[in-house]
């Protein structure tokens, strides 16, 4: 939003939330930027002041401005939390791949695998596929979590492709596209996240990849995988 006061041109831009999604059940709150501008203050939709930088969260979307003392506000940052938990059952290393013929702009809901032919594979990966016909994948499972912690989690693919985590939809990279990644940060305890990472090709290229970086770690591909 510009404005004009006193001959003066200025900016109040949108405050700046820490990126990525909120585990609630380990994080209760967001950290905002402090006000860009002298007298501005960070606000709720509602009007209630965030006076220390930090939001309590709950579950869904959270929208923050910069409001001037005469009420006027900048831009909206929009944050998205969720609750993350984990489940039992997942006894099996690697993940479940379930390949459907699928032509289409985006990629199918895990409800549309019903009847695909299945197979167990120790990552995403496209490998032991016959990649002729245009295809849609699914795969799942556990995300085996062993130290508590703040997770880098990332999807890549040629084309699109979704990362759900408890049945959430929480990374999308989704579209008829060359190859591209998206990241989320989240906050995990110990215990097997259920996953599912679905996947499409439009034709041309063909890759998906899912990564992550562990609190203390590097980038690495995830192995830490188990299905039911
Ligand atoms: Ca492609």
């Amino acid at each position: 939003m510009r404005m004009e006061k006193m001959g003066i041109a200025f900016q109040l831009g949108a405050p700046t939330l820490e990126p990525g999604v909120l585990n609630l059940a380990a994080a209760h709150e967001w950290k905002v930027t402090r006000p860009a501008l002298a007298g501005a203050r960070v606000v709720l939709a509602d009007g209630t002041e965030v006076r220390d930088g930090r939001v309590p969260a709950r579950e869904g979307d959270v929208r923050l401005f910069f409001q001037l003392p005469g009420g006027r506000r900048g831009d909206a940052a929009v944050g998205h939390a969720v609750t993350l938990r984990t489940a039992t059952g997942f006894t099996e290393s690697g993940l479940k791949r379930t390949k459907i013929a699928w032509k289409g702009d985006l990629t199918p809901a895990p409800s549309a695998f019903a009847g695909g032919t299945s197979d167990v594979v120790s990552t995403a990966t496209l490998d032991g596929l016959d990649l002729k016909e245009p295809f849609a994948l699914l795969f799942e499972g556990g995300l085996v979590i062993e130290k508590a912690g703040r997770y880098t989690l990332g999807i890549g693919s040629d084309d699109g492709s979704v990362l759900y985590l408890d049945g959430k939809r929480i990374l999308e990279n989704d579209g008829a596209h060359g190859y591209y990644e998206r990241t989320v940060t989240v906050d995990l305890q110990p215990g097997v996240y259920p996953l599912q990472l679905t996947y499409f090709d439009a034709g041309g290229a063909q890759r998906v990849s899912l990564f992550w970086t562990p609190p203390g770690g590097q980038r690495e591909t995830i192995a830490n995988l188990r299905h039911r």
